[in-house]
């Protein structure tokens, strides 16, 4: 009979549905339309995300996985012993257990996430395969977290901030800079920050990457559209938009959309929405920097870039950053 570990601690501070329905509205009746990318990831986004991820187009996961295997132990090294790790964002994670495969000892281990339900079976597989890591999973947005609950901060060790897949990229340059000094108030004195960052390429591996051939970014894109309906009560037909992606080169960004087939008005909550032909609702940003960049951008939240590793396609790069 196979046997679970628990968790030392489930703690649930999800947002209530009240502030995605407010942030929709708003962001529907704005000009331009925009909706966070926050709002993807219910449980359906969350495994669409994860398929994403095993796209031949879609180099991130693979390459930073990549990375994370070669240089462990020399992270592992900077680490030092008895941290905490805490993760932001943190997913079906994957990526963590390599980490902590290369840490000999590890006081903890904090997972944050918006997708409660799918955190909590993943934090649950992990305690399970790490018994000896106390393991505590919190359901929240971690955009408006400023504190850490008193039973994720009993390490012996230093706190170290655990931020791959580059989801840094979904913030504005600025956000990003706000983002990454919060981190840095998270871990405090002698804490440390692994990002993964992606890095600024030729146009057409991006567009490939953000446009998969077999469609699952474009169902993930529409999956907003889905919530809206389900959860919002909103009247959207779903094949009346499309997805569109696409390198933006003067932001340094990827951009989704989601693009109006034609003059519609549909309804959110008793609120009419209307829609020229061709008008798109903006729900991602995806930030690109050189290595270089994200440095100055990290100094400027406070931070000592310690070390940074890459692949040899200069794909991706994962950065140790000293508060
Ligand atoms: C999870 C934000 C890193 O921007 O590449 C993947 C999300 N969106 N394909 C990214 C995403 C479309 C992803 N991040």
């Amino acid at each position: 009979p196979s046997t679970t570990t628990p968790l030392a601690a489930y703690i649930d501070l999800a947002p209530d549905l009240e502030t995605f329905e407010h942030a929709a509205l708003a962001g529907l009746k704005s000009t331009p339309k925009a909706v966070s990318a926050k709002f993807f990831y219910d449980e359906r986004g969350s495994r669409l995300f994860e398929d994403i991820c095993k796209q031949p187009e879609y180099y991130p996961t693979r390459t930073e996985l990549a990375i994370l295997e070669k240089n462990r132990s020399d992270i592992a090294r900077h680490i030092g012993p008895e941290a905490l790790v805490i993760e932001f964002g943190a997913g079906a994670l994957e990526k963590v257990r390599l980490l902590l495969e290369a840490l000999d000892s590890a006081s903890g281990f904090t997972a944050i996430d918006i997708s409660g339900d799918h955190l909590r079976e993943a934090a649950q597989e992990l305690a399970t395969d790490f018994p000896d890591i106390p393991i505590t999973a919190i359901c929240a947005d971690y955009t408006s977290l400023d504190a850490l609950p008193g039973e994720a901060n009993n390490n012996v060790g230093r706190k170290v901030g655990f931020f791959p897949g580059s989801t840094i990229g979904n913030f504005s340059p600025q956000d990003a800079q706000r983002f990454l000094g919060t981190v840095k108030s998270l871990v405090g004195h002698a804490g440390l920050l692994v990002i993964g960052v992606d890095l600024k390429k030729d146009k057409t591996v991006l567009d490939a990457a953000y446009n998969d051939a077999a469609g699952i970014t474009a169902q993930f894109n529409l999956n907003l559209i889905r919530r809206i309906n389900t959860e919002l009560g909103g009247h959207f037909d779903e094949n009346s938009f499309r997805h569109k992606a696409f390198y933006n080169a003067n932001m340094s960004r990827v951009e989704m959309h989601l693009e109006s087939l034609k003059d519609q008005t549909t309804d959110l909550a008793g609120h009419p929405i209307s829609f020229k032909a061709g008008e798109t609702i903006h729900t991602e940003i995806s930030c690109k920097y050189s290595i270089a960049d994200f440095q100055d951008l990290a100094k400027k939240a406070g931070w000592s870039p310690v070390t940074v590793y890459t692949d040899e396609q200069k794909l991706f790069s994962l950065h140790v950053l000293s508060a």
